[in-house]
């Protein structure tokens, strides 16, 4: 009798087991992955709240330095990280030790790393080389798509690309083991006409092929489940439909983009670029997915009072302010240009007063509402 109760309960037990491993296993998530939950934990919380800030490369160089420990632009202007760090992948297709700005990979790694381990997101661009004859993502002359996606004659190259980039994506692991979860923003600014996979340069049918054929192969063939995906046009939209011309679907994206750049730089042009993220709005509202500026900013912040005058009113606007998950400004290189002021920049103090406001959420204040 106390032998068969024994038994009972150890098969209990063990049922118990199996479906939560099938539970977990369903929902993507395996013993070895932090889930891309956790991003969405963080976005979810930050609703109502305000928009998270990011900033590209932030811990890896800024003004005057370089791959200093602790060291961010955003931090010496403001006292505070970002909550959300871009970085850059073009290159580990190659192979290559260094991305195309000259950012080791293995930098880029461990201050990812350090970056999730603080309570940020992180967020990867990716500008890659021809897989046809290593023409730069800027060679806008050069069909490349048609012959990449299923089908076409360099398509195995292709995949011995998407094979690098997976290996790497799958090394951000903590030292117990798991992996991070992170953003991946492919094929991005699809809509202007400066890349290989830009709007002259492909149908947005072989585009829609690339973007799936992407993220199927590094979900499925390579097992990478705790990454979410953010579909970034350039702002070059007026209406839903105009947005959804590049759509790969919806199991294919989980945050509603956009790059803009030039609405930011035009006098008024803060009008259109409240307009385009309504637009984005709407798209992530009829999915149920996020919405985010992906990047923008002004070169070399030629304005002082950008930050507050023109980010600030744009970001300000009621609905951009309730509905948008996070804003991201792009990098500061000293030998090529920079997005983010630093000490002593006449738009210094303007980035801070716009950091500072109760609706830009910083690291610390995406911490503080998710220990609450
Ligand atoms: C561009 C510039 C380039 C850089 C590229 C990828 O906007 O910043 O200098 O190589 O992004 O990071």
């Amino acid at each position: 009798m106390m032998n068969n109760l024994k038994n009972i309960r150890f098969n209990i037990f063990k049922a118990l087991i199996f479906l939560g491993s099938v539970f977990f296993m369903s929902c993507g998530i395996t013993k070895n992955m932090i889930s891309s939950r956790t991003i969405e934990n963080k976005l979810n919380v930050a609703k109502d709240k305000g928009i998270l800030f990011g900033h590209q490369d932030d811990l890896a160089y800024g003004m005057g330095w370089k791959y200093v420990d602790g060291e961010s632009d955003v931090k010496r202007v403001a006292g505070d990280y970002p909550a959300v760090f871009g970085w850059e992948l073009g290159g580990i297709e190659l192979a290559h030790t260094f991305n195309l700005d000259t950012v080791p990979f293995k930098n880029i790694k461990t201050l990812s790393l350090k970056a999730y381990a603080m309570g940020g997101i992180n967020t990867y661009s990716w500008h890659p080389f021809s897989a046809i004859d290593g023409a730069s993502s800027w060679d806008k002359d050069v069909d490349v798509v048609k012959h990449i996606i299923p089908g076409g004659l360099h398509h195995e190259a292709f995949k011995n690309h998407l094979d690098k980039l997976a290996d790497f994506l799958k090394s951000l692991k903590t030292a117990n083991g798991k992996q991070i979860p992170f953003i991946f923003r492919p094929w991005h600014e699809m809509d202007g006409a400066w890349f290989w996979w830009g709007s002259k340069q492909c149908t947005p049918a072989e585009f829609k092929t690339l973007f799936k054929f992407t993220i199927d192969y590094l979900r499925k063939s390579k097992g990478i489940r705790n990454m979410l995906v953010a579909y970034s046009p350039d702002g070059g939209f007026n209406s839903l439909a105009k947005y959804f011309t590049w759509y790969p679907g919806d199991k294919y994206v989980d945050i509603m983009g956009m790059d803009n750049y030039g609405d930011l730089r035009t006098d008024n042009g803060e009008i259109a670029a409240i307009k385009k993220l309504h637009i984005v709005i709407e798209a992530a509202k009829t999915k149920s997915k996020y919405a985010a500026l992906t990047e923008t900013g002004l070169e070399n912040v030629t304005d002082s009072k950008w930050f507050t005058q023109k980010l600030g009113v744009v970001l300000q606007d009621p609905l951009v302010a309730k509905e948008l998950s996070y804003v991201m400004v792009w990098r500061s290189d000293e030998k090529v240009h920079f997005f983010f002021p630093y000490p002593g920049h006449p738009a210094a103090e303007d980035a801070k007063e716009f950091l500072n406001k109760p609706g830009i959420l910083l690291l610390s204040d995406i911490n503080k509402l998710i220990n609450k």
